[in-house]
């Protein structure tokens, strides 16, 4: 099929000034939030440019600045695709590199809001606690020489002090990434981090800055280097940077920024409401549970992708299951949202046979992303008598998966910023009684409460044993028998 090209901006006009700072230029917030803004900047205007701040390598950088910082949006629907020229990033600065550029940049009048996807890791935050890790490395690097921050909690507390100084108001802090309550949370890990550089900075943060939760959605699996050969073929030029996403979008964000400053993000789809908190929990739970379950019991069964994954009829009815008897039942809603629809429409995302969203991605950093896509709704679930044992296997599998070997004999590369601990901990204990176990001692993942609870406890040896006994795709089938 033809690919339809788009321009976003407003090219060949000049370039927009920019007046957001995106930290964490990863591919989906270029798939998600900068595709937004160009089309409510090419709707209705405004210096709303963006300059991506890598954090760790250069590589993103390398591959934007030869083409002027354009990139292809390439959306895969299952029969047809269509390609997007976006033009929204003015910059992109690599912090390693040099950090004060990038905090006299945040720090700039222009700039009215910071976005972030920096990955559940990238708080620095304990996951069972949401508060900040004070013993994280970065953390403590980020205090020794606050000027010279490697965090992006360090940045945002290095840049609004130095506002502060300046006299100017502070930015909006608009977190992109998949946390409960994310605004909180990213306001709660700032505030503990001023407060330790000065306490009065702390102070001003607090009644000046604004942190909006927000709930994000598109999948947009990691572009693979045949990505590149794919979308040179259908544009017919080489973008060394495309981001290859599905058709479906969804943001939600709560309206309250600095002197309202900011795009006009209603006109490009953007749901702008007064509580995020029902659609954060909705979307979490429904999509980022699932995905985690899937990814972890899909890999074990061997399966590369999740559309790979949810065609084997044994997860697609697990999956069902999970979501009318253990994940629907304890949630309330959001206004005008049919739950049984939003499954529906959401097996249907999985199935997307163009999306190769591999198990493997998505598997990575479990300890980071199971509190809140799994854990909270098990605790929750348990207090209301309802049977969880589809998510329970999920938990099983993922211990499975972090022993490091799969019900193959083969090595998994798995990628967890607790890897090392965990397979540690796993490595001299003999049956699933003690790896369980070994792991339920893990207080930065399970609380103490869900560690203590015995139904918990021995449905997963259970489960644990039957993956090593029958495999994932047999105890996904009677998982709910
Ligand atoms: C995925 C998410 O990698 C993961 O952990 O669950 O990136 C997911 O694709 C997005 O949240 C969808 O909006």
């Amino acid at each position: 099929l033809p690919a339809d090209l788009l321009r976003l901006s407003r090219s060949p006009a000049p370039k927009p000034g920019t007046g957001i700072v995106h930290l964490g230029l990863g591919a989906f917030f270029r798939a998600h939030g900068a595709l937004y803004i160009a089309q409510a900047m090419a709707a209705s205007g405004g210096d709303w440019g963006i300059a991506g701040v890598s954090l760790k390598r250069p590589d993103q950088r390398d591959r934007l600045a030869p083409q002027g910082f354009a990139y292809t949006a390439l959306e895969l629907h299952p029969e047809c695709r269509t390609a997007r020229t976006v033009e929204v990033l003015t910059d992109v600065l690599v912090a390693p590199e040099d950090p004060e550029a990038v905090v006299a940049l945040m720090a700039d009048a222009g700039v009215k809001i910071v976005t972030l996807t920096v990955t559940e890791k990238g708080y620095c935050h304990q996951p069972a606690t949401g508060r900040l890790d004070r013993a994280h490395p970065d953390i403590l690097a980020d205090l020794a020489d606050p000027d010279r921050p490697v965090s992006a909690i360090g940045f945002l507390v290095a840049a609004l002090a130095r506002r502060r100084a300046a006299g100017i108001p502070p930015f909006t802090v608009l977190t992109c990434d998949n946390l409960p309550d994310n605004g909180h949370l990213v306001k709660g890990v700032v505030l503990e981090l001023a407060g330790l550089v000065e306490p009065a900075l702390a102070e001003w943060i607090a009644a000046e800055a604004r942190f909006p939760s927000t709930m994000v959605d598109r999948i947009v699996p990691a572009t693979t280097p045949e990505d590149l050969d794919r979308v040179a073929e259908i544009i017919g030029r080489r973008d060394e940077s495309p981001v290859l996403h599905e058709p479906f979008r969804q943001w939600v964000v709560e309206d309250d920024f600095v002197g309202n400053a900011r795009p006009d993000l209603a006109t490009a789809g953007v749901e702008l409401v007064a509580d995020v908190a029902p659609y954060e929990l909705m979307k979490l739970r429904c999509l980022n549970g699932t995905h985690s379950a899937l990814a972890y019991l899909g890999y074990l069964a061997g399966h590369e992708t999740i559309a790979d994954t949810i065609a084997d009829p044994a997860f697609s009815r697990f999956a069902d299951r999970v979501w009318t008897d253990e994940i629907v039942p304890g949630l309330t809603p959001p206004p005008g949202t049919d739950l049984a629809a939003y499954t529906t429409a959401l097996k249907a995302r999985y199935a997307n046979p163009a999306i190769r969203h591999r198990t493997w991605q998505i598997a990575m950093d479990g300890s980071q992303k199971l509190p809140q896509r799994i854990l909270s709704q098990l605790a929750e679930g348990f207090a209301a008598g309802r049977p969880m044992s589809g998510l329970i296997l999920a938990v099983a599998a993922w211990m499975t998966y972090v022993g490091g070997t799969d019900l193959f004999g083969k090595p998994i590369d798995v990628r967890d910023p607790l890897g090392p601990r965990l397979r540690a901990a796993l490595d001299g204990a003999p049956d699933s009684a003690t790896k369980v176990a070994a792991l339920l001692a893990f207080r930065e993942i399970f609380p103490a409460s869900l560690a203590g609870n015995e139904t918990f406890r021995t449905s997963l040896v259970e489960a644990h044993a039957g993956l090593g006994r029958h495999g994932a795709r047999h105890m996904a089938e009677v998982s709910h028998a």
